[in-house]
């Protein structure tokens, strides 16, 4: 598309940021990155995202998107023409916004329960996410990425599986993904640390892994006041 303006309001060790570049790049849309000091937010961020206050925003030729798998549905209907992010016929399409939320609701906010957690419910947390990650598994049976022979929404909107998970792992000091249990997750998640458009944009592991303990760490504190 002609004279398109496209922005993106991040932080580089933000995996929702991420997803939207994974997108971007994917549909080979150019755009300007606007990087964000989350602890001195710029005026425009709280001008585009006033309820949130967060990162990512997507701005389209002047215009404010917010919310990542928000967002993801909007760059795969503006740039219909290559990439599909999600199916054409309505009931796939209907079953991969399923996953996805199921992705996003229980995978990501049982994960953000094992870096919050020590001890017994640590525990209980690890054993939440491997449950629900087994769920999720069942999706990706008979298929290389859960869109199918190429990457589609439900994969993006799980890449902080690959990207995040092992660093959580070696933070807490547990396994929770093993070729026994989780097989075609295992594979999956050495799929997609293969593609291009995910080395190009991963993060420096170094610094997201500080980032993590040092969130891990605050959470920790603030519980045992
Ligand atoms: N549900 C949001 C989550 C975004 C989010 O949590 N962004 C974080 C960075 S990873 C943020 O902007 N935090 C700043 C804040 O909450 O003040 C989405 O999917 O876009």
């Amino acid at each position: 598309m002609a004279n398109e303006e496209v922005k993106l309001y991040g932080m580089t060790l933000s995996p929702f940021v991420l997803r939207v570049e994974w997108a971007l790049k994917l549909k080979h849309v150019e755009y300007k990155y606007v990087n964000e000091d989350l602890k001195n937010k710029s005026p425009q961020l709280l001008q585009y995202n006033p309820v949130h206050k967060q990162v990512p925003v997507l701005v389209h030729n002047g215009k404010p998107i917010c919310e990542s798998t928000i967002i993801l549905e909007y760059i795969d209907e503006v740039w219909k023409n290559s990439c599909p992010l999600l199916p054409l016929d309505p009931h796939e399409k209907a079953v991969a916004r399923f996953w996805a939320k199921f992705a996003e609701e229980k995978c990501l906010h049982s994960s953000f329960d094992v870096m919050s957690n020590a001890g017994e419910e640590l525990k209980k947390a690890v054993e939440e996410l491997k449950k629900n990650l087994k769920t999720l598994e069942g999706y990706l049976e008979g298929k290389k990425f859960f869109g199918g022979d190429i990457i589609g929404l439900v994969d993006i909107v799980a890449g902080w599986i690959p990207c995040w998970l092992p660093m959580i792992e070696e933070l807490v000091g547990v396994t929770i993904v093993n070729e026994e249990h989780l097989p075609l997750i295992k594979a999956w998640m050495h799929d997609v640390l293969e593609l291009d458009v995910v080395k190009e944009t991963m993060p420096p592991l170094d610094k997201t892994a500080a980032h993590m303990k040092a969130i891990r760490e605050n959470v920790l504190a603030a519980k045992s006041i």
